[in-house]
């Protein structure tokens, strides 16, 4: 009688969740992920490491996700990417390769953080700098200017990059509670990189960062993940505003504020980890016919 009472007065509010998740996830899996990464074959040895390059808007989370995988590695909460406190200046402003840890030696991949892009035309890093790094020629500590992109006239110009000098993943990374106000110039900008390095033939997946912020169900419960409408509507946004395929987007949050390790953070980032890496390795194979062919 009470609860009918209760409906009567109080109208049930639409849910915010899915009864179902529509992607499906393991969430007991992380340790087995950990170890399929660490043991990862690259599909020809000769590349050493798979180089993958971050971009995307200042203050999206880039650095984040760099210090998120370096956690999920190392069994403890590591911030050794120096990260952002909210400002709209691109906190890193160097060329950096970052390694992740595995037992005594390293991981065989690579991340490149790069400066925040920008709407403005002389603020962010410039994406003919975005473009020469894919292709291997920006060199290791490089400090980008906005004002002046990097040419083949300077000596510091990488001319003969090695294989993994190379980018073989561009990961764009935005974040959830941003995408929907994201400037057009600062999408046409995305939209140019992701052009160029499908003509490169170089593989790319979206990591949207910060689905805590974006989605309180998220924040109560990151498993609710793939039954949250707002993050789907999210994904769906970021489909179409950067034209890219569902399957290739992965939600993550990262580690801002934790001091403990989460079994859910982990699992989100190993699982857009893994698709990286195996998209990536797929790229490796098919530059190893290429190069097969022309021999
Ligand atoms: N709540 C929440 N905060 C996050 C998440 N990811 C990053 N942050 C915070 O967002 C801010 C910016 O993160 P950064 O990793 O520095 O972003 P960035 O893209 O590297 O920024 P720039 O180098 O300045 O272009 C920091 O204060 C992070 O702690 C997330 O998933 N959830
Ligand atoms: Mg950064």
């Amino acid at each position: 009688m009470a609860s009918a009472l209760r409906n009567y007065w109080f109208p049930s509010v639409p849910s915010a969740v899915l009864e179902k998740p529509w992607r499906e996830t393991v969430w007991t899996n992380r340790d087995q992920m950990v170890e399929k990464l660490r043991t990862f074959p690259l599909n020809d040895p000769e590349f050493g490491m798979i180089r993958i390059l971050l971009h995307g808007p200042v203050g999206a989370g880039k650095s984040s996700v760099i210090n998120s995988v370096k956690s999920a590695f190392a069994g403890r909460v590591v911030m050794s990417v120096l990260v952002a406190s909210l400002s709209d200046i691109s906190f890193t402003s160097k060329y950096e390769t970052h390694y992740i840890k595995e037992g005594e030696g390293r991981s065989p991949f690579v991340f490149n953080d790069i400066m925040g892009l920008e709407a403005q035309e002389s603020r962010g890093v410039h994406i003919d700098d975005i473009i020469s790094a894919l292709k291997g020629h920006i060199p290791e500590g490089y400090e980008f200017n906005p004002n002046v992109f990097l040419t083949n006239s300077k000596p510091e110009y990488v001319k003969d990059p090695k294989l993994s000098d190379k980018v073989h993943c561009l990961v764009s990374v935005v974040s959830a509670d941003k995408i929907s106000m994201m400037s057009k110039e600062i999408t046409a900008k995305m939209r140019t990189v992701r052009d160029k390095a499908s003509i490169l033939g170089i593989p790319q997946i979206v990591v949207m960062t910060m689905v805590d912020i974006a989605c309180p169900e998220v924040a109560r419960d990151l498993k609710n993940i793939y039954r949250s409408k707002e993050i789907k509507s999210k994904m769906e946004t970021c489909s179409n505003v950067l034209g890219v395929p569902m399957t290739c987007i992965l939600p993550v949050k990262n580690y801002h504020e934790e001091t403990q390790m989460n079994n859910d953070i982990d699992v989100l980032v190993l699982e857009a980890m893994t698709k990286i890496v195996e998209v990536a390795n797929d790229y490796i194979w098919h530059l190893q016919q290429k190069k097969k062919t022309l021999s």
